[in-house]
């Protein structure tokens, strides 16, 4: 029986109304990416005339970072700030900032002197599509590109001060260096043939992968203006999620097929990298991606000003994908 307290409020929003508003996200952030990188594809030389060349490098980057990924980073910034009663627009230039930086660390990721990958997103990777020098300056350009978006496209207005917009953009940086994505991929490659444990583990997902999880939350709720202590909570919620989200993607190398996943897949066993499933079996690592979902929507439920429900559809969507 359903007593009025459980009755939901008629301002609540419904999980089929979260799930159409999650494709209005993605038509937002698609829609963003394409203008932050349309700025300048057609450049002229310093006579005004076109000047052939440079479009090449803005092609790659428009190849590597439009269309084909699945935007969960962008995402989760978006809906943690919507979550928290922010805004959509303070938030977009951040969200397309953090998948720039995604595409960045893919594009590297896949160089030969990396992974050597040929496939990414069902095509072929940017080194194999435009050559070797250009895929490294293509990455070296998101990326510091993704830092000039957030701080020429972020409307500094209620909630966002200059001091939020200077923390949040430390943040990022810290997770775009060594508190994060590159010691995480150092750790992860330094121990390519080398024996590991579950501390080895821990250190290079919660960098490599959980990092950027945790400052899409992280970003997210800093620009709805909530308290520090109700940002803590979130970020730690992103970590988790990216912590599963790995853990998946390692299943995912396992068990699924390069035609599905866009990407060649069982590489972590031919390239003897640390993974859960290697270190705990199948069976353990789906356990392990199923706790930290869980303890993600605990987290949560811990808060009492925020609503959850679009978070909620993202962790389920981040435990059940299939590519
Ligand atoms: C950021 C300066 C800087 C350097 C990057 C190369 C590198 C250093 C880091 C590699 C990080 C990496 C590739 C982590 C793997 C994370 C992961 C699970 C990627 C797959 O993400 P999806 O499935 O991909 O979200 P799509 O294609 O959907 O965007």
């Amino acid at each position: 029986m359903t007593t009025a307290s459980q009755q939901p409020s008629p301002i609540t929003p419904t999980k089929n109304q979260y799930e159409a508003r999650y494709a209005e996200t993605l038509l937002a952030v698609r829609q963003g990416l394409k203008r932050f990188l349309s700025i300048n594809d057609s450049p002229v030389g310093f006579n005004g005339q076109p000047i052939e060349g440079p479009e090449q490098l803005w092609k790659a980057m428009q190849y590597s970072a439009l269309d084909a990924g699945k935007l969960v980073r962008p995402v989760l910034t978006i809906e943690t700030c919507l979550a928290c009663g922010g805004k959509l627009e303070n938030v977009l230039p951040t969200a397309c900032a953090i998948e720039l930086v995604h595409a960045q660390s893919l594009i590297h990721d896949d160089l030969p002197c990396m992974d050597n990958d040929d496939l990414r997103r069902g095509k072929p990777t940017v080194h194999k599509a435009f050559g070797e020098s250009t895929a490294v300056l293509t990455g070296d350009a998101l990326l510091a590109l993704a830092f000039g978006i957030i701080t020429k496209h972020t409307p500094l207005n209620d909630p966002i001060t200059a001091e939020s917009l200077l923390q949040l953009i430390s943040d990022f940086s810290d997770v775009s260096s060594i508190e994060g994505l590159v010691n995480g991929q150092f750790v992860d490659i330094y121990y390519e043939n080398r024996p590991f444990d579950a501390n080895v583990l821990e250190y290079i997902h919660t960098y490599k992968t959980g990092a950027l999880f945790r400052f899409s939350a992280r970003s997210g709720a800093r620009l709805a203006g909530v308290p520090e202590k109700t940002i803590n909570t979130l970020t730690l919620m992103g970590e988790k999620l990216g912590l599963a989200f790995q853990i998946v993607d390692d299943l995912l190398d396992i068990q699924s097929d390069s035609k599905t996943m866009g990407k060649t897949v069982g590489k972590d066993e031919a390239q003897h990298k640390a993974t859960y499933p290697t270190l705990f079996g199948i069976e353990t690592s789906r356990q392990k991606a199923e706790t930290l979902i869980q303890e993600a929507n605990a987290l949560l439920d811990s808060l009492s000003h925020i609503e959850p429900e679009g978070l909620k559809t993202l962790a389920q969507f981040i435990q059940e994908r299939i590519h």
